[in-house]
């Protein structure tokens, strides 16, 4: 049994970046998928602490909120910098990538037929901080922050494809974004996971958009 469990929907969704991390860190994870009638029951709801998943187990300790699971696998696993300026400018990143998620969470759920054209035009303007960091370290040849792979990275490695996906191309306009997330898909371990039925049997999002 793994020491880690995720409680989520039949999607990638808010855990994408989760398992990307854990299964290119060589580490074994449960998923407890939770379906819609089971989460329309509430019993689960209610007892999750912002009534939402993914609730996450690392034994019995239990934890919510996708962004503080990434950071404390982060923390054990040796995936949060070299020291605590890295460590800030890694959660500059994180919360960067979570402004965007919320902004593509926004079109894919509420307005992806009103809005998906303007989202699309925009994407540049997105990725111009991330192009920027990554200039700025190395000339773009490492990751964001110092030349070792942190939870940041996973997720705005997913983010990214999931822009790819949307608006196929989109990342030719960033070369320097674009290289980092072929480097970072094509480590052996990811890119075994992401090659796999557990992976690919995943839409992006729950409505079936993406
Ligand atoms: C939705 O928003 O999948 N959690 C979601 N929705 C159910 O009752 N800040 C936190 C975090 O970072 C955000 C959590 C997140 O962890 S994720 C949740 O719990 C609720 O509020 C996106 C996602 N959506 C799919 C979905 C879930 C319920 C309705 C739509 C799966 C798809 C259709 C049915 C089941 Fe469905």
């Amino acid at each position: 049994m793994s020491v880690y469990t995720i409680f989520y929907f039949p999607v990638r969704g808010r855990c994408s970046a989760v398992r990307m991390m854990l299964a290119d860190q060589g580490q074994d994870w449960t998923d407890e998928v939770i379906k819609m009638e089971q989460w329309s029951e509430g019993t689960l709801k209610k007892s999750c602490i912002f009534g939402q998943l993914p609730k996450f187990q690392d034994g019995n300790f239990v934890l919510f909120q996708s962004n503080a699971i990434l950071r404390h696998l982060a923390r054990k696993h040796d995936l949060y910098g070299l020291d605590n300026k890295e460590a800030a400018l890694l959660d500059m990143a994180n919360d960067g990538v979570e402004d965007l998620r919320v902004k593509y969470a926004i079109l894919i759920y509420k307005e992806y037929e009103t809005g998906k054209e303007a989202f699309i035009k925009n994407i540049p303007a997105e990725l111009k901080p991330f192009e920027t960091m990554l200039a700025k370290n190395n000339g773009g040849k490492d990751f964001l922050v110092g030349n070792k792979i942190s939870f940041a990275d996973y997720n705005l490695v997913d983010m990214l494809s999931n822009l790819e996906v949307l608006s196929p191309g989109c990342l030719n306009v960033t070369p320097l974004l674009k290289a980092y997330v072929d480097r970072v898909l094509s480590r052996p371990k990811l890119k075994a996971y992401l090659e796999s039925d557990a992976h690919k049997k995943l839409p992006i999002n729950g409505n079936g958009k993406q």
